[in-house]
């Protein structure tokens, strides 16, 4: 088994980044050696420090499915033959980011729509936007593959930018707080990429437990045998349907995978 979990909302709280309240379901995953892999709309420099207050070193997906990290030390070199950065193999799922900010751009130009993404603001005004200290806020802004932006025109222009930039080969994805546009991939599309390359690593096709929050995190909740969802603060999980069983948790973000991951480990 291998747990594929969202961060923000779902392992850290929606408001504070805290993921206290999960240790012990963490320690008990760690004891148990289940691999836990983040995939989650941060970048690979967040990811990488979140796993040093963890401490763990595991295998991660980061900007919504656009990029796939190995560790060197435990995973051969994929026949994709990607460049290794910070002992980590990079394998690129989804597209290069200033292809796609220069893209929005162009069309921002062309049909007057409003809207602010992480090119436009300040490091201020990101901090402002999401609270995250300005050590973290600097590494969210270091994106590889992907532009979250906060929408500020109607949502009939919204429907119509979505629809652009779709058949364009774009994927627009709903986060917590921002939407999010990249390449042709998603959450579900990488972690099971993962889970071949696991199965190929001398394991066998591992069962999926996985947990989110939010819109962005229905591909990965549907492969996946045991689809958590964590409650949030600030919006209610959209019907849908998926392979295997749908878990509602009763309490908040960290809180809430704690005790779904301990109640899982049980059976
Ligand atoms: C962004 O992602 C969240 C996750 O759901 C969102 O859309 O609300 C990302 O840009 C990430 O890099 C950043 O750390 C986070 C901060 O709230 O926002
Ligand atoms: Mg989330
Ligand atoms: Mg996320």
């Amino acid at each position: 088994v291998i747990v594929a979990t969202d961060l923000d909302g779902t392992l850290l709280d929606h408001h504070d980044y805290s993921w206290q309240a999960a240790a012990p379901a963490l320690q008990a995953l760690k004891e148990a050696e289940v691999p836990i892999i983040i995939n989650t709309s941060k970048t690979f420099e967040e990811v990488l420090e979140l796993q040093k207050a963890l401490g763990i070193v595991e295998p991660f997906i980061v900007e919504n499915g656009s990029g796939l990290f190995l560790p060197v030390n435990t995973y051969p070199q994929p026949d994709t033959r990607p460049e290794q950065v910070a002992g980590f193999w990079q394998c690129t799922l989804g597209s290069d980011r200033e292809a796609i900010v220069a893209r929005l751009h162009e069309l921002r130009e062309a049909n007057g729509w409003q809207f602010s993404g992480f090119a436009d603001m300040t490091l201020t005004d990101l901090i402002q936007h999401t609270g995250l200290p300005e050590e973290n806020a600097r590494k969210a802004m270091k994106r590889r593959f992907s532009e979250p932006l906060v929408w500020k025109d109607t949502d009939a222009a919204f429907a119509e930018f979505k629809a652009q930039l779709e058949a364009e080969g774009y994927r627009i994805l709903k986060g917590g707080r921002f939407v999010h546009v990249l390449g042709d991939t998603d959450k579900g599309y990488a972690v099971t990429r993962f889970a071949d390359i696991f199965a190929t690593n001398g394991e066998t096709f591992p069962k999926i437990i996985a947990l989110g929050d939010s819109p962005n995190d229905i591909e990965m909740l549907q492969v996946a045998d045991y689809a958590v969802l964590v409650r949030s603060p600030v919006q209610n999980f959209p019907e849908f349907n998926s392979k295997g069983v749908q878990i509602r948790t009763s309490a908040f973000g960290p809180e809430g995978w704690n005790e779904a991951i301990q109640s899982l480990l049980q059976h």
